[in-house]
């Protein structure tokens, strides 16, 4: 299977991140990258699809901040990366923000997610890998590869949050439906639920989301990801999703990502879009699902079963250690 993964994305290394009210070492290391890249053997280097297919997804003005955000924090005397404290809940209103701690508030979602110099570059190249997987299946590859990471799917049109700034599930997405394929599915299978991409193709008839995750009643990000999330407008019908207690084993996911396939090949999905999260696994450091390495070749198989060109973007996996041979057992379900 091709696979693609950009150096410059290994450039994202914030030191440490606001968890359970204390700072901790930051989880998503890019020393994941590094692992994955040893388990697999290495990895083509995406061609330069430039920002025209980030754009599709993502507000102007919040690529402005990514690219900014860092050097404004700098300028205003800051030590560390860039991380926000004030969010605009109440009373929203269209602002010119100019304040970095305005802005970090205004174009983020939670506190987990620190900005530097490197964020913006690396969030490109993650794309971009994203895009060159895409672009190998719309070519006539069955499946390729994209080592993201930094991961995308907590991202929306206008915010980030959750170790995510660019969506690259939905850039993915996006540009396989402007290369003219009608109508495009995602699969999330990371154990959090991907609540930026439910929140880009939430009124969007053309894009179906589908995700397995940890319930939000008890796991981030809270908010969303609850089964009676089912899309609005066009949309409605074309968002599905099917939480999964804490503890959940192999047979209880597997017949949930069942469901979730059925509903793919009944919207006629023509590509899809996978983003795989390997932080289902047992040993999850953050995260509390029970799959073990050898299950992930069954579930991959299940996918390959629908018989759909499939792009798989990497989300999250925190278990460094284990992170290359769980992303091999799962390409090699395929
Ligand atoms: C990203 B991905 C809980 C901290 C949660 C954010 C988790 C982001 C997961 N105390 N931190 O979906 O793997
Ligand atoms: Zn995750």
């Amino acid at each position: 299977m091709r696979r693609f993964y950009s150096p410059v994305q290994a450039g994202h290394a914030p030191m440490h991140e606001l968890h359970n009210g204390a700072f901790t070492d930051y989880a998503e290391k890019p020393s994941r990258a590094q692992a994955i890249l040893d388990a697999i053997g290495g990895a083509e280097q995406p061609h330069d699809h430039g920002v025209g297919a980030i754009e599709a997804v993502h507000d102007a003005g919040y690529l402005a901040f990514l690219r900014d955000a860092a050097r404004l924090w700098e300028e205003a005397g800051r030590p560390g990366q860039a991380i926000p404290y004030a969010f605009p809940i109440v009373g929203r209103r269209p602002l010119a923000l100019s304040r970095i701690d305005a802005l970090l508030g205004r174009y983020s979602f939670d506190a987990t997610t620190p900005l530097t110099r490197e964020t913006w570059r690396a969030g490109y190249g993650s794309a971009q890998s994203a895009l060159a997987a895409t672009q190998a299946v719309l070519g006539g590859e069955r499946a390729a590869f994209a080592l993201c990471r930094p991961p995308g799917h907590h991202a929306g049109r206008d915010y980030c949050g959750g170790y995510c700034h660019i969506n690259v599930a939905a850039v993915a997405a996006q540009a396989a439906r402007d290369a003219g394929v009608a109508r495009v599915a995602v699969l999330d299978i990371d154990y959090h639920h991907g609540n930026g991409t439910q929140d880009i193709f939430w009124q969007r008839g053309d894009v179906f989301y589908a995700s397995l995750h940890a319930d939000p009643a008890t796991d981030y990000p809270f908010f969303w990801g609850h089964a009676d999330e089912v899309g609005e407008d066009e949309g409605h019908g074309a968002t599905l999703n099917l939480p999964l207690p804490q503890g959940t084993r192999i047979d209880a996911f597997r017949a949930a990502q069942a469901t979730a396939l059925a509903a793919i090949a009944r919207f006629g999905a023509q590509l899809l879009v996978v983003s795989f999260g390997a932080d289902t696994w047992e040993g999850d450091p953050i995260s509390r699902f029970r799959l073990t390495t050898d299950d992930y070749p069954l579930l991959a198989a299940d996918i390959a079963a629908l018989g759909m060109p499939t792009a798989i973007v990497m989300e999250g996996g925190y278990a460094i250690d284990a992170l290359g041979t769980n992303v091999t057992a799962f390409l090699s379900g395929f």
